[in-house]
C-alpha cells in the first residue's frame, strides 16, 4: 500500500540549478580560471558542493592545482553568492503543477519528506513557503553518501516512518531514480524517456504529475 513520497527539490520544486550555475560560472571564471557550459551544468544537478567543484576542476584539467583548504575556499565563495541569489526567491518560483500536486498529496493523507542534496533546502522551502507540505527535510551534512546511493531516500522515508516499498520518491535526475530504485522504493521520473527510461513511472514534465496516475502505476507494480 502506498504510504507516502519523497521528494528531489532542484528540478522538481524549483529550477534552483539556474542559480547554482550561475554561483559557479563566476567563482569558476574569476578564481579558476576554467569557463563552464551548459553541458557542465549537467553535470552539477544533484550532485554535493564539494563534488560540483571536483567536477569543475575536472573539465579544466585542474583537479590537483588546489590544496583542500583552497577548495573549501572556493565552495564557501561559491555559497555566498548562491545564497544571495536565492534571497529573492518567492512563491512564483514554485515549478507549475507543483503547488496542487502536493496539496492533492496532502489531501489524501500522505505525508511528505524531502531528499535533497542541498544544504540551503530548508531555506529554499521557506521562501516558497511550502514549510507546512514537507514533515522532515534530510540534513545532507550528516550522510555519507550521495546519490546514486540511496542513503538519502532511506534517510528522507525513515524520517517520516515510511516502509520503503510503500514509498514513492520524485527526481528528475539519472542518478536520483538509481538511488530511490536502490532503496527498493517506486521512482516517478520527470523529464525525458532518453534520459529516465529507467523510471517506474514517466511524467515529462512537472504539470503532468498526477496522484491518482501514480496511485494506479504503483498500486499495479506491487500485485
Ligand atoms: C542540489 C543541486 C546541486 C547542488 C546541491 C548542493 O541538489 O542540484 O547542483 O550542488 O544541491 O547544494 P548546496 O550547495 O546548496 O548545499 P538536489 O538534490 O536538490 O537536486
Ligand atoms: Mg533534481
Amino acid at each position: 500500500l502506498l504510504k507516502g513520497f519523497v521528494f528531489d527539490l532542484d528540478g522538481i520544486i524549483t529550477d534552483t540549478a539556474k542559480y547554482h550555475y550561475a554561483a559557479w560560472k563566476r567563482v569558476a571564471q574569476d578564481e579558476l580560471g576554467i569557463t563552464i557550459n551548459p553541458a557542465v551544468n549537467e553535470h552539477l544537478k544533484g550532485v554535493s558542493r564539494m563534488d560540483s567543484l571536483n567536477v569543475i576542476l575536472k573539465f579544466g584539467h585542474k583537479e590537483n592545482a588546489y590544496t583542500d583548504t583552497e577548495k573549501a575556499e572556493f565552495a564557501s565563495e561559491k555559497n555566498d553568492l548562491y545564497k544571495s541569489l536565492i534571497q529573492q526567491m518567492t512563491p512564483d518560483d514554485i515549478l507549475p503543477g507543483i503547488a496542487d500536486f502536493l496539496k492533492a498529496i496532502t489531501a489524501k493523507g500522505y505525508p511528505m519528506a524531502l531528499a535533497s542534496a542541498s544544504r540551503n533546502a530548508p531555506f529554499i522551502i521557506d521562501r516558497l513557503q511550502l514549510a507546512e507540505y514537507f514533515s522532515a527535510i534530510v540534513d545532507p551534512a550528516t550522510l555519507t553518501k550521495g546519490k546514486p546511493d540511496p542513503e538519502i531516500f532511506e534517510r528522507a522515508a525513515d524520517l517520516i516512518h515510511l516502509p520503503y516499498a510503500e514509498t514513492v520518491g520524485i527526481e528528475d535526475a539519472v542518478a536520483g531514480i538509481e538511488g530511490i530504485q536502490a532503496a527498493g522504493m517506486f521512482a516517478v521520473g520527470v523529464g525525458s524517456p532518453d534520459v529516465l527510461g529507467k523510471a517506474d513511472l514517466l511524467f515529462p514534465d512537472t504539470a503532468h504529475l498526477n496522484l491518482a496516475q501514480i496511485e494506479t502505476a504503483f498500486n499495479a507494480a506491487r500485485k
